[in-house]
């Protein structure tokens, strides 16, 4: 149920350090959480500790098909990292902060950049099927609906009560994904993407709606982590594979993407497990 499960900031720490105590786990320096589809990422780190989501106390449990649900440490390069092998969607009936714990686990594990992956439907007509955008900009319409996670009470730890988000996706580590994407010879779009609640897929009508106010992809995830991220004050960067097209055609008869989400997602995933590999080596400081 969605009732408000509040995790104090102890609660949060004594996470933190139950999974910093498991034998051969670093401190993180970078938190990537892998979208549907998108978790081969995680397979690919060396030296590699798993810890399943049931395994962490007062974790929450992902549900989803395409969703592991597991932490994975280890490195990539020198840098060491954590991956969320599935994570939590407003859509399963999980609470914002259920939503968001992870983000502040692995800040208190000392992340400084949370990368986050998502899988998502393409609603601009110069975009395809297939290709991977940067997260330029938001627009998180559960939050304007009075689902923000950051709403009740706010502990200073965290950050501040009242915060800002001009600048939540990071124009410096934007710059690094376009330099590593042309050295790759990945095209990379840049866009905004739009988060509804989900679990249906946006109706016609809505999906207009979305265009007419700049959205140019729409998925079900990543606004909530990406603000509490923010809030945190770690850098975010964002990327979406658009797996489907959004229906703006009533003639289309009915439509489920999730088989598509699933299978763009492997087909795509191999490119996307590249640009992150190169990408985290190429984050100054990491
Ligand atoms: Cl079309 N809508 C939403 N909300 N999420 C998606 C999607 C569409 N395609 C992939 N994920």
């Amino acid at each position: 149920d969605r009732a408000q499960t509040t995790y104090t900031y102890e609660k949060v720490e004594e996470i933190a350090k139950f999974l910093l105590a498991k034998p051969g786990v670093k401190p993180p320096k970078i938190g990537i959480i892998c979208g549907t589809g998108l978790g081969g990422l995680a397979d690919t780190l060396v030296d590699k500790v798993d810890v399943e989501y049931k395994d962490i106390p007062s974790f929450p449990i992902s549900t989803v098909k395409g969703h592991a649900g597991k932490l994975v440490f280890g490195n990539i390069g020198k840098t060491p990292v954590v991956c969320m092998k599935g994570r939590f969607h407003m859509y399963e009936g999980y609470s914002m902060s259920q939503v968001t714990l992870p983000v502040r686990v692995m800040k208190l594990m000392g992340i400084k950049v949370l990368c986050a992956t998502n899988a998502a439907g393409n609603l601009n007509k110069n975009f395809q099927v297939g290709d991977l955008m940067i997260i330029k900009d938001h627009i998180f319409f559960p939050a304007l609906g009075g689902f923000n996670p950051l709403v009740g009470p706010n502990d200073p730890r965290f950050g501040p009560r009242f915060h800002g988000l001009s600048d939540l996706y990071s124009r410096e580590l934007k710059a690094v994904a376009e330099k590593v994407g042309k050295e790759l010879n990945i095209t990379l779009r840049e866009g905004v993407y739009a988060m509804n609640a989900g679990p249906s897929f946006e109706s016609v009508a809505e999906c207009k709606m979305m265009i007419a106010v700049g959205a140019d992809v729409v998925g079900m995830s990543t606004c909530p982590e990406a603000v509490v991220a923010a809030h945190a004050g770690l850098k975010v960067f964002g990327m979406s594979l658009l797996t489907n097209d959004c229906i703006l055609d009533y003639s289309f008869g009915p439509a489920s993407h999730h088989e598509q989400v699933l299978s763009v997602g492997e087909s795509r995933g191999d490119d996307v497990k590249k640009f992150f590999l190169n990408f985290i080596k190429a984050i100054p400081d990491s």
